[in-house]
């Protein structure tokens, strides 16, 4: 039986070594260790592949919150807002959870959803209790913190013309916005024509259409990037419903319809009308 003196030393060892090893672990924790090791699980993602700049998300988000991606839409999948996120997040091959809200039922103003999303709008995306809305900053967001297909442009002229085109797209073009609404799209066609506003700002969109996208291009930039579903997605209000478009926008507009992501969004069972 080893004497008090020595008992009270081996006592003082390992306690030293069990606290060497929680501080060990709490500083994984604050690297985003455990987060990155977790979405990789989840994801099916390379653990070596930079996920996340999340070092400074405090302890309890890793404990109390799984690694999850939610993202709200329009009960109708008619929003071009969040056919926007939904597209990033596939294109990013990441999982994630779908919760649909009944913007006709005013869903999006009650709780949960409004306690979610700051602007009371869809899409939103939710992830690991980090709440975003507004579609083209959850796309800049998904870009930059997971890896994959990039969403954007790397050079920095073109992502900065893109950025313009989803905002441009977002803020301007009202009654063809109105006028041809994406029921169109996801729907089917209207008969009604377009009005004298409608038809200059449709003038507006192919002018500008046209000089972004060179002779044949299959894409704004050369690559595919997420403003081409945007651009594709405005010109479509046109094209699915019959309006004369020149042929080679209707043949860009037609292209991108096909991409995979896209599909995966167009093919959602919608409620009927
Ligand atoms: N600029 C926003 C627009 C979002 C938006 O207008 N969403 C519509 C559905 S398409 C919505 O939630 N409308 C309900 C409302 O505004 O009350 C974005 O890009 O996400």
């Amino acid at each position: 039986m080893p004497s008090k003196k020595i008992r009270r030393l081996i006592f003082t060892v390992l306690h030293l070594q069990f606290i060497a090893y929680l501080s060990k672990q709490f500083g994984r924790f604050k690297r985003g260790v455990f987060i990155k090791n977790r979405v990789c699980k989840n994801f099916g993602l390379c653990k070596n592949q930079p996920l996340l700049n999340t070092d400074v998300s405090p302890l309890w988000s890793f404990t109390l919150q799984p690694t999850n991606l939610l993202l709200y839409v329009d009960a109708q999948f008619a929003s071009p807002y969040a056919m926007t996120a939904f597209v990033a997040l596939h294109e990013k091959s990441l999982s994630f959870e779908i919760v649909t809200i009944d913007l006709a039922a005013n869903a999006h103003h009650e709780a949960p959803f409004a306690a979610a999303s700051l602007t009371q709008r869809v899409p939103a995306l939710v992830h690991n209790g980090f709440a975003l809305s507004e579609s083209s900053a959850i796309s800049e967001y998904l870009d930059e913190v997971f890896p994959g297909v990039p969403l954007y442009p790397a050079e920095p002229h073109s992502r900065a013309i893109a950025r313009q085109v989803q905002a441009w797209l977002r803020s301007d073009l009202m009654p063809v916005r109105q006028e041809r609404s994406t029921e169109v799209v996801f729907y089917g066609p209207t008969n009604s024509a377009l009005s004298v506003e409608a038809r200059k700002a449709v003038e507006k969109l192919f002018f500008a259409a046209e000089s972004l996208l060179s002779t044949n291009s299959e894409n704004l930039f050369g690559q595919w990037c997420i403003a081409d579903v945007d651009l594709a997605l405005m010109l479509n209000r046109l094209v699915m419903n019959g309006d004369p478009v020149p042929e080679r926008l209707a043949v860009y507009a037609r292209r991108q319809w096909q991409r995979p992501s896209v599909q995966l969004w167009v093919n959602q069972r919608r409620p009927a009308r």
